[in-house]
């Protein structure tokens, strides 16, 4: 008879589950106990950059990622970050620990007396197994839940005193063992209806989403693309936490505005929006106006039948976007349309001291590696990094989807350990970097050789943009001067440089993707949006 700490290790083994990543406290020491060989524990400093550093894990892996934090307060610090990878669907599991179960009911210190409600809005499923027996099924049943399309986190909290108790093995073999697989195509007589309705339409338009990337389409959104000659655009960055499509390519357009008005402004024109592996769309700024264009009929197809009911118009299908794709892509002819015109090749503007961020980006294209992974949170320059990189290789882009701040760095260094063989540059505003500094002494105790790029405009840039916008005036706490995130990196143990000039950062930039451990360049650079 195994204990519970046996059957649910070897539960996280059976799912390669072996990468743990955590913020121990004595709720979670049973747990940690006898921490077997060939299990390895990532320390984070916060919850929250533990949980950032598990979602960039889980996506670059394509692993359902465990995460072990601390009773309430762990837990409470983390939220955000579970929030992010709500929005970016992680298939993270949850875990966290809790009082002995004498303890609960008399709610002895440290107590998580609601675990279950805490998390409840952001997670799939939120539990706390009723008897010791029962962890390893709980466990399994949050690792499948994840696991499922549209996939995220689980959440399960876990009595510190269940650890040592046995497990019958009739209660948990079976679940150690069995697999879930729930890739559903969508009904053959919708695909050949669509592809005909995408043969016959003048005037096409497919928007890519993140969940091409992540369902594995990439190259059949390509081929469909070029079959039907579609012009495509990229789903607003707000809410692409992954690219859809190669932004190099002749027939990509550009990234959707991600507002209401401007989106149909922009799509004016087209009598059939075919958008694949997203949420129709992760809005924001608010900017009414209609939602199509006149003569317009849109449809989406996504994993996610949230998405799918929550879309103001149009249809959808909810069916696996990969295997959607196949299946539209061998019914469609090919088409014989005008190829759009390509975009005009990136330029780098106009120099100025300190650079533009667009000047930075467009210098970071061009030392950035084919096998090169980038890992935005850089506000205001979101956009210009979209268009200085072109990026076009699948799983080289990574976005916080949900906006929390902190993903960035934290998600940066889980990229990296999931793909130890790419060299992976964080692109980060200095405000932005300060929600997670704490990764960077997990990335130099780990040696995890992120190239942190930090953007130093000693502002909250986007903010000021927003305050225009909103017609704020006088709004105070959007400054930032005297944020020195060199030194700070210096204290945490990563070589760091400031750079001032192109030829400065490139070589600063290319000793970061040659060297075997973190590095950290911080460039100042003008204030303002970037656009380009
Ligand atoms: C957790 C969290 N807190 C606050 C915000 C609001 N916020 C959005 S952008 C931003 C400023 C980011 O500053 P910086 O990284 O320097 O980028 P810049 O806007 O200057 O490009 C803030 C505070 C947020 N998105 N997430």
């Amino acid at each position: 008879m195994a204990n519970v700490r046996e059957a649910s290790f070897e539960l996280f083994r059976e799912h390669g589950m072996t990468t743990i990543f955590g913020n121990p406290g004595s709720t979670e020491l049973p747990m940690l106990a006898e921490f077997p060989d060939d299990f390895r524990y990532i320390l984070g400093l916060q919850e929250a950059v533990v949980v950032g550093m598990a979602d960039g894990y889980a996506q670059a892996s394509g692993l359902t990622t465990h995460v072990n934090l601390h009773t309430a307060p762990g837990v409470g610090n983390a939220m955000g970050a579970i929030f992010n990878a709500q929005a970016n669907k992680s298939p993270l599991l949850v875990t966290a620990g809790q009082q002995v179960r004498a303890h609960i009911t008399i709610q002895a210190n440290l107590t998580n007396r609601d675990a279950i409600r805490v998390v409840d809005p952001f997670v799939k499923w939120s539990y706390e197994p009723p008897r010791a027996e029962d962890v390893p099924l709980a466990l399994a049943r949050g690792i499948h839940t994840a696991s499922l399309p549209p996939r995220g986190p689980a959440f399960v909290s876990l009595p510190m005193d269940d650890w040592t108790e046995e497990v019958p093995d009739s209660d948990y073999t079976h679940a150690v063992s069995r697999q879930t697989k729930a890739r559903a195509g969508a009904d053959p007589e919708i695909v050949a209806d669509l592809a005909k309705r995408l043969a016959d339409a003048k005037n096409p338009v497919l928007v890519a989403g993140p969940d091409i990337e992540a369902s594995g389409a990439w190259d059949t959104a390509v081929a469909l693309a070029e079959r039907q000659k579609l012009p495509v655009f990229a789903s607003p960055a707000t809410g692409g936490g992954r690219l859809g499509f190669p932004e190099g390519h002749p027939l990509f357009q550009g990234v959707l505005p991600p507002a209401i008005g401007p989106i149909t402004e922009t799509l004016k024109g087209r009598d059939l929006i075919l958008v694949v592996g997203s949420s129709v769309f992760p809005y924001y700024p608010y900017i009414p106006g209609p939602y199509l264009p006149e003569g317009a009929s849109l449809v989406a197809i996504t994993s996610d039948p949230d998405e799918a009911a929550r879309a103001p118009m149009g249809e959808s299908v909810v069916a696996d976007v990969a295997l959607t794709l196949q299946a539209l892509l061998d019914a469609v002819p090919e088409g014989n349309r005008a190829e759009p015109d390509p975009l005009p090749d990136p330029v780098p503007g106009e120099e100025t001291d300190p650079m533009t961020p667009t000047m930075v980006n467009h210098t970071l294209g061009e030392v950035f590696p084919d096998d090169g992974i980038v890992v935005l949170e850089a506000p205001s320059a979101t956009l210009s990094v979209r268009n200085q990189l072109r990026i076009s290789r699948p799983g080289s882009y990574f976005f916080g989807a949900g906006g929390g701040l902190g993903f960035g760095l934290s998600a940066a260094i889980g990229v990296q350990i999931a793909q130890p063989d790419r060299p992976v540059v964080c692109v980060l505003g200095e405000g932005s970097a300060q929600y997670a500094i704490s990764g960077l002494w997990t990335a130099a105790a780990y040696k995890v050789p992120v190239t942190f790029l930090v953007l130093r405009n000693e502002e909250y840039a986007i903010l000021k943009w927003f305050a225009e916008n909103e017609e704020v005036k006088g709004a105070p706490g959007l400054d930032l001067p005297a944020v020195d995130t060199a030194e700070i990196a210096d204290g945490y143990g990563i070589p760091s440089k400031r750079v001032s000039g192109r030829e400065e950062l490139r070589e600063a930039l290319r000793s970061g993707f040659e060297s075997e451990g973190p590095e950290l360049v911080e460039v100042p650079v003008a204030p303002g949006m970037a656009l380009f």
